[in-house]
């Protein structure tokens, strides 16, 4: 059975999953509006996969005979000045996440759980992988820096994201 503290935190986290998915949409529509198909794919993808997460804390939480609590999803922005500052916002939410889930671990640990503590071991090694690919982009658009033929190259890889 889960704690009061730790289920609480657990729905905290569903409804931080579901907004991750709801800003990496609303990057991607950002993104196709200005022409990059490519980084909006890329997005697209990772907005899909923010609901996995999403939908691996409501299976636990049921799992553990907690109850699902959802809560309104925050709006996230619309708009960014540049594809630089859209992934550098990228890196900074999934380090945000990163924090999250390290202190989901903590209080796994106080609360004597675990189940917990082992579940949550693969979305530690998950924001290891998210904020390494995140890095990676945002190190060549600064390279890139304002060559057009840079960023449709970079927009054609990201496209190739499957
Ligand atoms: Fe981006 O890993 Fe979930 O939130």
């Amino acid at each position: 059975m889960l704690s009061d503290k730790m289920l609480a935190a657990l729905n905290d986290q569903l409804n931080a999953e579901y907004y991750s998915s709801y800003l990496y949409l609303a990057m991607s529509g950002h993104c196709e509006a200005a022409g990059f198909l490519g980084m909006a794919h890329w997005l697209r993808k990772q907005s899909e996969e923010e609901l996995g997460h999403a939908m691996k804390f409501y299976r636990f939480i049921l799992d553990r005979g907690g109850r699902i609590e959802l809560k309104g999803i925050e709006a996230p922005p619309g708009h960014w000045k540049s594809p630089l500052a859209l992934f550098e916002d990228v890196v900074s939410h999934e380090r945000k996440i990163t924090d999250r889930i390290w202190k989901l671990v903590e209080l796994s640990g106080a609360e004597k759980d675990p189940a917990t503590r082992v579940f949550l071991h693969w979305f530690v090694e998950e924001q290891v992988e998210e904020e390494a690919q995140a890095s990676t982009i945002v190190q060549k658009l600064r390279l890139i820096g304002d060559s057009v033929n840079g960023l449709l190259l970079i927009d054609r890889e990201l496209g190739a994201r499957s």
